[in-house]
């Protein structure tokens, strides 16, 4: 079924996991490759497991598959079959997540990863017609050390990596434990985001933001509950990476149309909308713009709002080239048709 042209409006995506890419198919297909047997008979039965009661039980799940990923090659065909995807969302850029710690708990080195990925996107912009940079995430119920080793393997690689993120189990594992390792990679000269507010209270956003040094939110999605946290969002322009889908799939919220995306947006703050784990969570970023269409009622100028401000939060601001294509992106986002299409 191909998309409407609502949900293909052309648009940024800065919250993705790409191991939560990784669809049923290439899963077994990956796993009788690399000799591994998967603990589903097939595909079906494997979808039936993304029934999740909570982030934890899909944390189970998404660390279990990775078993697959094993070799550059299969890195560099995870990356390329999310890019095709998203290329038929209306993605022009991508800022992807990988969790090396992950990969190295399995025996798999931060090369594998980085160079398998980095194939994949070194050609993404000639294939795919979507820009792309890749974020580095540390597992926030991992210690902090193990976050400084990671960050020193990553160094023969940081050519190839923009930034750091922070992501797993949330509540009880606040981001004051990571505050030396987001200091060393501010000195490395890497960006810097964090998923907070995912699960936990705004507490979590507040330390992001303080003691991490944050520029993006990834989530922020309870931000509304402390109104002196929006005036601090709003003051500094701060972007929230937001993932309806994800929330409704692991239950941080009931319905899509409980999700405060309208408020969000009514307060100022600087909102975007991804898709997290598109292969779990029941859609990818252009899906997503079109669920939230319908369920909440966004109109056309908030959808064109919402893809202007994803390029808007991009990091593509790094440099000349970047300004020069942000720009051309925007100029894109602007001239969409949106108004005479039913959506
Ligand atoms: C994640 Cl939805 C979500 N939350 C936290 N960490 C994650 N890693 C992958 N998906
Ligand atoms: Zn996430």
């Amino acid at each position: 079924m191909s998309l409407a042209p609502l949900a293909r409006i052309p648009k940024a995506e800065l919250h993705l996991h790409i191991e939560g890419t990784l669809e049923p198919e290439l899963a077994f297909e990956l796993a009788a490759r690399n000799g591994i047997t998967l603990p589903y008979a097939d595909t079906e039965e494997l979808r039936k497991a993304y029934l999740f009661a909570d982030l934890q039980s899909f944390l189970d799940l998404y660390y279990s598959l990775m078993a697959v990923l094993v070799t550059e090659d299969d890195f560099e065909a995870l990356a390329d079959a999310y890019l095709a995807r998203a290329a038929e969302q209306g993605v022009r850029h991508a800022e992807i997540f990988f969790d090396p710690q992950a990969h190295a708990a399995r025996g798999v080195e931060m090369g594998t990863v980085v160079e398998g990925l980095h194939r994949a996107l070194a050609r993404s912009e000639a294939r795919h017609g979507i820009s792309t940079k890749l974020i580095m995430c540390f597992l926030r119920d991992r210690s902090a050390e193990s976050a400084m080793e990671t960050l020193e393997a990553a160094k023969p690689y940081l050519d190839r990596i923009v930034g750091i993120g922070l992501d797993s189990a949330e509540v009880g594992n606040p981001a004051s434990k990571f505050r030396e390792v987001y200091e060393a990679a501010g000195a490395l000269g890497l960006r810097k985001v964090a998923h907070a507010g995912e699960e936990g209270d705004p507490s979590y956003v507040w330390e992001a933001l303080d003691i991490l040094g944050v520029e993006r939110v990834d989530h922020g999605l309870r931000s509304l509950e402390d109104p002196e946290l929006v005036t601090r969002l709003v003051r500094d322009r701060i972007p929230l990476t937001l993932c309806p889908l994800s929330n409704v799939r692991l239950r941080t919220i009931d319905m899509l149309e409980d999700h405060p995306l309208v408020k969000m947006m009514d307060a100022g703050l600087l909102c975007t909308v991804n898709s997290d784990d598109p292969s779990y969570f029941g859609g990818y970023v252009g899906d997503t713009f079109h669920a939230v269409h319908e369920a909440l009622g966004i109109d056309h100028e908030r959808v064109r709002e919402l893809a202007r401000n994803s390029f808007v939060a991009s990091f593509l601001d790094g440099s000349a080239e970047d300004e020069a294509l942000r720009a051309r992106y925007i100029a894109e986002v602007e001239a969409y048709e949106l108004d005479d299409i039913s959506g």
